[in-house]
């Protein structure tokens, strides 16, 4: 529509104004990621925002994504400004590991390497040893593990137990999940498949146990994307976030992509394939922070260090 013409050049003067660069999660809508192409800035996972937020020259880095991307590009580049189309954008894991509990639970165990989830708050990042995100938690454990370590995962149960079994490494597992992934039904993909039995299964690990073993390949966005391109089947069944279908139907144009269903039984579902609080970033108030500066993300001093340490060990991993 013409409006969001409008709105899409206003924005880009605006990047350019600021001397910004936007970052967005594929799991933002279509626009958002387009408009992240077009700009010079980028689409990726949460590693990838990452990496890309702290490398980059910019003096603003706009993440278009939910907070604790945010925080975290906060956390690697204090001495840039980072903003939020929206501060409200918060995830389930995160919201089901508050930082006093958590470190309650870390303090009962004080045996266990501490391993987070990325997608968790800077105070509980700074409670622990390592932060990982989806696309190297397997090798990170398997790291430990090879050290002799016994772990303490947090906060998403169906990643840990899948990395659990993985690597067999001693994990005890936090009781967080995601509202996404969790919604996929391993009833409706075997539905789907026995339509189009030729077609390959992508699954994100954040789903549960019982969809994760009808995968062809299981991993994390950027890995789901790398198999789509890989893979021989020209149809894939997708069980992730829909906003990933925007880079993985680019990355394959010629393929047919199916979304996993969300339900074995035609009813409808909380999330339904897409993250509410990844929706909530938008054209209208992705302009609106860079207009006024009222996403701003701020991240106590202190905090920050502490948070730092871990996700330093993070980007320092080599395999
Ligand atoms: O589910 C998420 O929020 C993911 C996949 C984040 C990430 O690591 O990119
Ligand atoms: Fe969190 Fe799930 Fe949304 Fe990702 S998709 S931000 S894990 S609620």
């Amino acid at each position: 529509p013409a409006e969001d013409e409008a709105r899409i050049e206003e924005i880009k003067g605006l990047l350019k104004a600021n001397k910004a660069v936007l970052v967005a999660h594929y799991y933002t809508d279509d626009a958002i990621q387009q408009l992240a192409e077009e700009t010079g800035g980028c689409v990726a996972d949460s590693l990838e925002m990452a990496r890309f937020g702290a490398r980059h020259q910019a003096d603003t880095l706009v993440v278009a994504g939910v907070r604790f991307m945010g925080e975290t590009a906060k956390i690697l580049s204090p001495e840039k400004r980072v903003l939020m189309p929206t501060l409200e954008a918060t995830c389930s894991l995160d919201v089901g590991c508050p930082a006093d509990e958590f470190s309650a639970f870390c303090d009962a165990h004080p045996d266990r390497t501490v391993v987070v989830y990325a997608n968790t708050s800077a105070a509980v990042k700074a409670r622990a040893d390592w932060v990982v995100t989806s696309s190297i938690a397997v090798d990170v454990i398997e790291h430990l593990q090879a050290r002799g370590e016994k772990i303490l995962w947090a906060p998403d149960k169906h990643l840990g137990g899948y990395i659990q079994k993985q690597t067999g490494a001693d994990m005890l597992l936090w009781d967080g999940a995601c509202i996404v992934h969790e919604e996929f039904k391993a009833k409706g993909i075997e539905d789907l498949k026995g339509l189009y039995p030729e077609a390959a299964v992508l699954v994100h690990p954040e789903s549960p146990a019982s969809v994760v073993e009808l995968a062809d390949v299981a991993g994390s966005t950027s890995q789901l994307i790398k198999a789509a391109k890989e893979l021989p089947n020209d149809k894939l069944i997708v069980a992730t976030d829909r906003g990933i279908f925007f880079k993985m139907q680019q990355a394959v144009p010629e393929k047919t992509l199916f979304e996993a269903p969300t339900a074995g039984n035609g009813a409808t579902c909380k999330s339904c394939a897409h993250c509410p609080w990844m929706a909530m970033n938008a054209l209208g108030n992705l302009a609106g922070t860079l207009r006024d500066g009222s996403g701003e993300i701020f991240v106590d001093d202190a905090l920050r260090l502490a948070a730092l340490k871990p996700l330093d060990r993070m980007l320092n991993f080599q395999k």
